[in-house]
This record gives C-alpha cells, structure tokens and sequence, in this order.
C-alpha cells in the first residue's frame, strides 16, 4: 500500500470517527427515547415498578434564563414512544416553601424562519390536577390555544410528593391538526442550547405561577424506532396500518445497510 492510499484509508477513518463523536456529543442534554413496552397510565406519578422501566432518561438542570441563572432545579426526565405517541415523566425537585397548586411542566419546540419569526410553534402544559392545553403559534410573546383552530392533544397529570414535582405527558408524534410538532420515529429533534441560537428549539420546564416565570432548559430529542424485538406478538395480532409501517421501515433499514456493505467493499477494492 502507498503513501496516499494509506493517507486516504487514515482520512476515512477520522471521518467515520468525527461523525460517531459529533452525533453522540453535539447537545449536552440529548435524551434518546426508548421504544415504548409497558404501557403508561396517565396519574401524575409512577403508578406501579413496570410503567417507566422500559424508557430512557437524562438528568439536567432547569433554570430562569434558559436553565442559565437561578434558581437551579435538579430535573430528571423520563421519555419512550410508539408509532403514535410520545410520553415524558418529570422529576423536578422543588422547594417546599415554594409549592403551588398551579405550577405546570411543560415541553415546546420552535422552528424558526431564517429572516423572522417562526415556521412552526408547538407547546404542550400539564397541570397536577390534569387540564392539559395544547398551545401554538407563539409570537416571541404570547402562545394561542389550538382550540379551536385545532384540537387539545395534550394528556397528562402531575403531583408534589414534598421533594419532587411528578409529571407524566402524553403527546402524539403526529397529530395532524397544523397546530402541533410532526415528529417521526428514528428522527432527532431539538439542536440549539442558547436563546440566540436559531436552529430548532426544543425546551422543558416547570411553570413557577408565585414566581410567574419559566424555569427551563434546551434538550435534545431522539424519537425511538422498533426493532424486530419490539414487534414480537404476545398473545395477538398487530393492526394491518402497523405491520405496513413496520415493514416499511424494515425494508429502508435493509436497503441502507446494503448500501453501505457495497460502498465499503467498492472503496476497498479501489484502494488495494
Ligand atoms: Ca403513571
Ligand atoms: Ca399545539
Ligand atoms: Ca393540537
């Protein structure tokens, strides 16, 4: 092997290696959905040992000023999906002086235009004693409800043990109703950590209604995709639009990796 042949093997090695670093490291608060197993029951807390097992965290802290300045927050967040819906479970530990019947946690996502203002603004709040709302078009100022342009898709409900704030939100990946994000599976969302960032927001937080501020952070979201794994029947049978989805992506999955295996073995072959 020569010199350049062996600079260009080097080379796409760093470069393999770059990608897998930056795709892993790119967003300090990057949570992984898990692909949903048990189901979830939508009381505020963790109803029983299985019902949050099954799905991937991240620990963080919120806090005023896009999580930059007091107060801090520890804040553990909890996320799975299917082919439908998305689920989170907060945990925000709170200051019992401060409790309030009225704090909500929410979660919102900002497209933004290159020149001004937004492409797309979605925001999901789930109070402790449930009346989620389901919010858009956001101003720079103010948020509208989707009802009535669009539907409430928002489910949920939280709790105050007197250590922890415990909220579980239900949202579809894909509501279809123009008010909401359009999520979908295998897919990142949520890139920019700093409020003059103007690539995609994506940012949860606790609602301090004494205080009458937000206390909150950027993540990084990636939506799960299933495995084989997850579609084995237990005792029944998948619903035809599922199996089609699932086949679907098995079937780009195959054509991918081929696709690779014959770029590497071509690559290869040139180089020896
Ligand atoms: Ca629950
Ligand atoms: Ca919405
Ligand atoms: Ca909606």
């Amino acid at each position: 092997m020569n010199a350049k042949k062996l600079v260009t093997m080097t080379l796409m090695v760093v470069t393999v290696i770059q990608t897998v670093y930056v795709s892993q490291c790119d967003h300090p608060h990057t949570l992984r959905s898990a692909w949903l197993i048990n189901p979830v029951y939508l009381d505020g807390d963790i109803t029983d040992a299985k019902e949050w097992i099954d799905a991937e965290s991240i620990e963080l802290d919120l806090g005023t000023n896009y999580g930059r300045s007091p107060p801090f927050l520890k804040t553990k967040l909890w996320a799975k999906n299917d082919l439908t819906n998305l689920y989170l479970l907060y945990r925000i530990e709170f200051p019992i002086s401060n409790y309030d019947l009225d704090d909500q946690a929410f979660i919102y996502y900002l497209l933004y235009n290159d020149t001004s203002g937004f492409i797309a603004t979605d925001k999901s709040n789930v109070g402790q004693l449930g009346a989620p709302q389901d919010q858009y078009d956001y101003d720079g100022a103010q948020w509208t409800n989707d009802v009535p342009t669009g539907v409430n898709n928002v489910e949920g409900m939280g709790h105050y043990d007197g250590t922890f704030y415990w909220f579980e939100l239900k949202k579809p990946l894909n509501s279809g109703d123009m008010c909401d994000w359009l999520f979908e599976i295998g897919e990142t969302y949520g890139y920019a950590n700093s409020p003059i960032d103007t690539t995609e927001h994506l940012c949860v937080g606790l609602y301090d209604e004494s205080q009458d501020y937000d206390v909150q952070n950027f993540i990084q979201l990636v939506i799960a995709k299933p495995s084989i794994a997850d579609f084995t029947p237990v005792g029944g049978e998948l619903a035809p639009t599922q199996k089609t989805e699932i086949i679907r992506w098995l079937l780009l999955k195959l054509t991918a990796y081929l696709t690779l295996i014959l770029c590497c073995i071509i690559s290869v072959k040139k180089l020896l």
